[in-house]
């Protein structure tokens, strides 16, 4: 238990864990069970090109997801690479993708990297997704497609999105990276807009070391997504496409089906982990719990909060600091808008105010099944501790990195 700023491990108390507890702890299921599988895949000597851990893996998939297809890929990334290279989307060097602001760099450089060009939407203030009212300000003549981010879980204002793709003759994409296990309402997400992509990235709810997928109920778009994804070759062995690498392999088969074992109780003991860091983070000023939309599932993969440095005394890099020296190994999740990475950041004077005031409070903590009750009365007694604290903690931190610039 800690009293007072001499207690914090930033100033030289002892750190509150002796081992880190992550942010993005990989859910690896049953070992046995994945052993099992592997030993499988081993005897039949079959390890990649479409096997069958990868065939029962996307049958599973597609079930949750409520959708015909799922086509599983080396990793969504490339999966939205693929979507923006779609002969659907049709786009030429210079066409435009409409992205939010508020995402992990994947989705713009998706863009990015097949020629187009990413022009970066401002998010709600609150949940931190795309505002599909600027949406509708920012497609031009050369915009081919929307690309909706359901950010930590949360579902994308998606009936107004398909209405604005729909009347403007636009491809609507989900990347639903963080999103497996969720629903718009009582609609899996999954079957949204022309298709959307999920991560089994190892720090995913559901992890297949690396791995990805394209969901869809489009047959034309999943035949084209599965020749892609196998250097081109269609039915009949016929290469119709330019394609690339891009298949699962047998060995993230068996962890993706291992993990998805795990999905509905790591969903509850997620969920129950939320609602304690609420009741512990309960009243202390500047500190919020993003509230997620009650009429939606969430899988409550990401605990976010937002640090408001006004009334918690101290910024979230600040905050972050201070836990990291706890061992508590939080993570900014996410700290730059898109139109402020380099590569997209054309217009510098360009200002997104929701998602930069966002970008500069979120912070992600700990959870999973590996964190516990008490691994969380700890971490809120840290920040509690920090943010009663603040005006101290701030000016000890800048009196110790003005020594050390000196
Ligand atoms: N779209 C969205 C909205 C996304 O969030 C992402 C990925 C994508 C697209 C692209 O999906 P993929 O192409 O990756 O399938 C991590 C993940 O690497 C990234 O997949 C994920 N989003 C993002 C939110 O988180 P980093 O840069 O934070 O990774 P890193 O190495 O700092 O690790 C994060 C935490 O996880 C650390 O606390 C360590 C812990 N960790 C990580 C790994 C790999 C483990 O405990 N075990 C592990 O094996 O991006």
């Amino acid at each position: 238990m800690k009293h007072g700023t001499q207690d914090l491990a930033l100033f030289g108390g002892t750190p509150a864990f002796v081992e880190d507890r992550r942010v993005g702890r990989p859910n690896q299921g049953d070992r046995r069970r994945f052993l099992d599988r592997m030993n499988q895949a081993l005897d039949n000597e079959w390890l990649s090109n479409m096997g069958p851990l990868m065939h029962e893996f996307e049958d599973r998939v597609a079930e949750l997801a409520g959708v015909r297809h799922c086509v599983s890929l080396c990793n969504a990334t490339v999966a939205l690479q693929m979507l923006i290279g779609d002969e659907a989307t049709g786009g030429a060097p210079g066409d435009e993708v409409i992205v939010p602001a508020l995402t992990f760099p994947a989705t713009a450089h998706a863009v990015g990297w097949r020629g187009l060009r990413p022009v970066v939407c401002d998010v709600d203030p609150v949940t931190g997704l795309i505002d599909p009212e600027q949406v509708e300000t920012l497609i031009t003549p050369r915009t081919r497609a929307i690309i909706g981010v359901h950010v930590w879980g949360q579902a994308c204002d998606v009936r107004r999105l398909e209405k604005i793709a729909e009347s403007n003759g636009l491809r609507l994409y989900f990347d639903a990276a963080p999103a497996l296990g969720c629903t718009h309402n009582d609609t899996p997400i999954g079957g949204f807009g022309n298709a959307e992509v999920f991560s089994f990235h190892a720090t995913k709810i559901v992890n297949s070391f690396e791995g990805g997928a394209i969901v869809t109920d489009d047959d034309a778009l999943a035949e084209r997504m599965r020749a892609v994804r196998n250097f081109g070759f269609g039915p009949g062995g016929r290469v119709g496409h330019i394609g690339t690498n891009a298949k699962l392999n047998e060995a993230a088969a068996a962890m993706g089906l291992t993990s998805l074992d795990a999905l509905a109780d790591t969903m509850i003991h997620n969920r129950a982990n939320y609602e304690l860091y609420r009741a512990e983070l309960a009243g202390i000023p500047g500190v919020r719990p993003v509230e997620y939309a009650s009429q939606h599932r969430n899988n409550h993969h990401y605990m976010m909060i937002t640090v408001d440095e006004a009334a918690a005394g101290l910024h979230r890099d600040l905050l972050l600091g201070v836990l990291r020296a706890e061992r508590i190994l939080a993570q900014p999740y996410f700290s730059q808008g898109m139109h402020q990475l380099q590569p997209y950041a054309e217009d510098p004077g360009r200002s997104l105010p929701h998602a930069e005031e966002l970008c500069g409070q979120l912070l992600a903590l700990p959870t999973g099944p590996a964190v516990g009750a008490d691994d969380i009365k700890t971490i809120s007694d840290a920040i509690r501790v920090a943010v009663a604290n603040g005006p101290e903690v701030t000016s000890l931190h800048r009196a110790r990195t003005a020594d050390v610039d000196e």
